[in-house]
């Protein structure tokens, strides 16, 4: 243990670190705040000093999205760090000011003694807007029964599990959930803080009520409560690609250790750069050994070459915000260890979770751009979807271009009504998840991973794409016609191999690699970063460019799915939990089993669903297009489905 904590990065340098961007003075970016770099300022400020100091305050507050973490009796300018007792009493005044014309609170995470007398650092975060909040998404990972949505329940419920599965009662989403107490779908939760860092959600009956909480909060935590079985994998890579997660909260069981779809779900976040922390559970009923050992491999695995990752062991207040504050360079990963029977050390979870910042960066002033990640009918309102708001703002009656349909066209919409986490709100921005209400369109004419963008980026639909990738694993060899499932954002969707800059491609190897989707073209932006898979056979990568093509009309690679190279281990077969083995026949197994189309147990106002129109996704996503060789992609006459062939769209890209 005492090599991990070894690895805690020396505090001096963190707090330097923090300080890198108040630096960032230059007076070509805005006003000069050389004036104010010094320690001493806040102590006893000229009145032009103030106004500085105010507008550099309200500068982090914009980066921060609403709160930043302020350091007092440490300047910029290199000098000694600490203040006397009373010059820090009078700089925290200072700050407390700042922070009151700036409508916000100002509250004390530590203090600390410097070279030449105490340091501290204050969090200063907006009041409560009742229209807005900082949002932000954790995506929550792990193997079956590590203990996510035991803790989910806990964290947003208030109240302790008894170890067989109460407090995961209220997260599931489907009858059969309830009954098997597995997670099978994308399930959402979320957990709100005021402005001074207290956790809001009060269940009423048991139940939350997710208007009032993000009323009374100045941050959501929303959670993506995401399967730990294999045979939900493809849910599970969507909820990590579609949701757009800004962090991932990886469960280890601690008696169980580091199995089944840890790695899995491990490397899925390493390879879509989502910082991952992990949060080692049921420390209650593991003995001190098996604990250790789990520990262990854990931060072995982290150190190893494949996640070059610092693993840091948070046993304190302090360390929560060290980490906190050096999380989003990546490379960092804070390690809980949790029991969600007696509460044992969820006061530092949470006080974590009060402190992450957002990773989205978006302006105001960039075209609006949304993608979709699911569809609703709801009775009385008619046709909503929900997604996230990568870029820009959309604002109510705004009208966006929704597609592209099967034949790559984009239609114009308005937007009549918006919800933020069930609360009705007149705008959304990037980085927030939000849902639209949409008139005069069916439900059966969206899909998953189509967006809705401004109309000022004339969108233009892709069938094909060149794009970067790196096999992670592979049972074998990749070739050209080779086909697999390409996740990026909220797309997922079949797509061939036409051509690749090497012959073939083994586990480890890079190449440029032209794509094309098999049943609709797609909206793609250079730079996304994608996932390739087939099973937990994975090549992750980036989309370099969209290459113009003339639609649906080249078939050839779609008519002959390549098949998996014969050199396949004759031991895979038939080992449904093998190491990647018999990847063919599990690829068809997980697409067909995925996302059981049952009845959801509770729905929300912007969460209900026409479970009727849930029915029938049956062979979509088949690998090699089983039964529909050579004929054309047909229109989604019903979301996702695989039916009947349509006429030759002569999609323009
Ligand atoms: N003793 C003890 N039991 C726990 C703890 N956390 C979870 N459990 C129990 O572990 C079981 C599995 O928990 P879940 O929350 O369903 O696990 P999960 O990770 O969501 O599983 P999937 O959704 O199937 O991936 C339940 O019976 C919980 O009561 C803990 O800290 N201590
Ligand atoms: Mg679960």
């Amino acid at each position: 243990m005492s090599a991990v904590l070894d690895q805690t990065p020396n505090k001096a340098e963190t707090a330097s670190n923090l300080f890198a961007s108040a630096a960032d003075v230059s007076p070509k970016n805005g006003p000069d705040f050389t004036s104010i770099r010094s320690k001493i300022v806040l102590v006893s400020p000229t009145e032009e000093q103030f106004d500085l100091l105010q507008k550099r305050l309200s500068q982090r507050l914009e980066e921060g999205r609403g709160e930043t973490i302020f350091d007092i009796g440490v300047g910029d300018d290199g000098g000694e760090s600490g203040l006397k007792p009373d010059e820090y009493d009078a700089a925290v005044a200072t700050l407390q000011s700042l922070a009151a014309t700036l409508e916000c609170d100002c509250v004390i995470l530590r203090q600390r003694k410097g070279e030449e007398g105490q340091t501290g650092q204050y969090l200063v975060r907006r009041r409560v807007d009742q229209q807005d909040f900082l949002e932000i998404r954790v995506a929550v990972v792990g193997n079956v029964d590590a203990g996510k949505s035991t803790l989910l329940g806990v964290l947003t419920h208030g109240e302790l599990d008894n170890g067989r599965g109460t407090a995961r009662q209220k997260l599931f989403r489907h009858k059969h959930e309830m009954e098997s107490g597995r997670t099978s779908s994308v399930g959402n939760d979320i957990l709100g803080f005021d402005s001074v860092g207290n956790v809001v959600n009060k269940p009423e009956h048991g139940s939350l009520d997710w208007v009032k909480i993000c009323e009374k909060s100045s941050k959501v935590i929303t959670f993506i409560d995401l399967a730990g079985h294999e045979r939900y994998l493809k849910t599970t890579v969507f909820g990590m690609t579609g949701h757009a997660p800004d962090f991932g909260m990886l469960m280890v069981g601690a008696n169980a250790g580091i199995v089944g779809m840890t790695k899995e779900h491990l490397g899925l976040a390493l390879a879509l750069s989502v910082p991952v922390f992990v949060v080692v559970t049921k420390i209650d009923m593991c003995p001190p050994n098996v604990l250790q050992d789990t520990l262990r491999l854990l931060v072995r695995i982290l150190k190893s070459p494949g996640c070059r990752k610092v693993p840091v062991m948070v046993k304190t207040p302090d360390d929560v915000i060290v980490s906190a504050t050096n999380f989003v360079s990546e490379r960092l990963c804070p390690i809980f260890q949790v029991s969600n029977v007696s509460g044992e050390n969820l006061d530092l979870l949470k006080m974590f979770l009060n402190l992450l910042t957002t990773r989205t960066y978006s302006r105001d002033d960039e075209p609006a751009e949304f993608q979709i990640d699911d569809t609703y009918s709801v009775p009385g309102v008619g046709t909503v979807v929900s997604g996230t708001a990568l870029k820009g703002v959309i604002r109510l009656n705004d009208t966006l271009m929704l597609g592209p349909d099967p034949l790559g066209h984009f239609t114009a919409i308005a937007v009549k009504s918006i919800h933020r986490k069930r609360m009705a709100v007149r705008e959304v921005r990037g980085g927030q998840t939000a849902s639209f209400a949409l008139k005069k369109i069916k439900r059966s004419q969206i899909r998953k991973g189509m967006v809705m963008v401004s109309p000022s980026l004339n969108p233009q639909a892709c069938w094909e794409f060149e794009g970067e990738i790196l096999v992670l694993h592979h049972p074998t060899t990749i070739s050209s016609r080779y086909q697999a499932m390409v996740h990026c954002g909220s797309i997922r969707q079949t797509a061939s191999i036409l051509t690749m800059s090497e012959e073939c491609l083994r586990t480890g190897d890079k190449a440029l690699v032209h794509f094309r989707f098999i049943k609709h073209p797609e909206y793609l932006k250079p730079g996304q970063r994608m996932v390739f898979r087939e099973g937990r056979t994975k090549a992750v990568g980036n989309v370099l460019r969209l290459i113009p093509s003339a639609g649906p009309a080249n078939q050839s690679a779609r008519s002959k799915p390549n098949k998996m190279m014969s050199r396949q281990p004759s031991q895979g077969q038939g080992q449904g939990q093998g190491q990647g083995q018999g990847t063919t026949q599990q690829a068809s197994d997980q697409t067909s089993t995925d996302e059981v189309p049952e009845t959801p147990l509770e729905v929300s106002s912007d969460k209900r669903e026409n479970i009727g129109q849930r029915s029938g996704k049956k062979s979509r996503g088949r690998r090699g297009g089983r039964g529909r060789n050579g004929g054309p992609p047909k229109p989604l006459t019903e979301q996702n489905s695989g039916a009947a062939p349509a006429p030759r769209p002569a999609s323009k890209v």
